[in-house]
């Protein structure tokens, strides 16, 4: 049975499953769809709103992380994720947790709130890898669809400036775990900790290597792009920048 990936293309939780996926070298067709218009797909598989959602030959998983406990499961041990010693392991699902709970939806709030200003810019940066007739809907019914997702997502300029701050900090955090010189987060190897913390970063770095979003540098604002590039700049934005170029294989989009 061929796996299915579905997603919101451009959704840096779903490029966290695509970049696992993509490392383990795993086949998988993609179901891309437009946020919102997300909704019946994604309840199609499991009942649940959010995607990523991995429907793989032993069942569904609904979650990032999820997903990538599945796919560890078909890597040799040297590969994975998550490495079986213990203590490093619960370093390495300690950073994962707090880019998940953090950094995800603090990346998300403030590329949002730059980009829902402008109709067409949004509908190509998140429709790219959607399907044709979706970006059309999303186009027509940009005002009920953008409200909807400030409303979900808490877009508003003083929680976006929160979330800049708490980005902030977060990759403070980052830089000074990266200040002794280590290549990676946690051990001598790539984790679940530095593939995370890449993905989760993108919406405010857009990097090269990235599948969907790595075009749309040149087109978002030049207030969106004077923040980019302060996070890129950091150390902890150079290094998943560096992850991006080192240790993103090529996608199947
Ligand atoms: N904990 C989830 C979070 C995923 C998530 O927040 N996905 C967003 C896309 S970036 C989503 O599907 N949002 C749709 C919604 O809440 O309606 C995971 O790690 O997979």
């Amino acid at each position: 049975m061929t796996w299915t990936l579905v997603t919101i293309p451009a959704s840096h939780y779903c490029d966290k499953a695509r970049w696992a996926l993509d490392r383990a070298g795993l086949a998988y067709i993609e179901d891309g769809h437009m946020p919102i218009l997300h909704w019946r797909a994604a309840r199609r598989h499991k009942g649940t709103r959010t995607v990523p959602i991995l429907v793989h030959d032993q069942g569904i998983a609904a979650d990032s992380t999820d997903i990538l406990h599945v796919i560890d499961a078909h890597v040799a041990a040297d590969q994975q994720l998550f490495p079986a010693e213990p203590a490093l392991r619960a370093r390495v699902a300690a950073w994962e947790e707090r880019f998940d709970r953090q950094l995800g939806p603090a990346a998300r709030r403030l590329v949002y709130f730059h980009l829902l200003q402008d109709p067409a810019l949004t509908t190509d940066v998140v429709g790219s890898g959607a399907p044709r007739h979706e970006r059309v809907i999303f186009r027509g019914l940009f005002p009920l669809l953008a409200g909807l997702m400030r409303r979900g997502m808490n877009i508003t300029p003083a929680k976006s400036a929160q979330s800049r701050e708490k980005l902030q900090a977060l990759f403070a955090d980052v830089g000074a775990e990266l200040a002794d010189g280590r290549r990676y987060l946690c051990g001598d190897r790539f984790t679940a900790a530095d593939l995370t913390f890449a993905a989760l970063a993108s919406p405010v770095l857009l990097p090269d290597g990235h599948p969907v979003i790595r075009t749309a540098w040149a087109r978002v604002p030049p207030a969106m792009q004077a923040e980019i590039t302060a996070f890129r700049e950091t150390p902890a934005g150079e290094f998943a920048l560096r992850l991006y170029r080192e240790e993103r294989r090529a996608s199947g989009l």
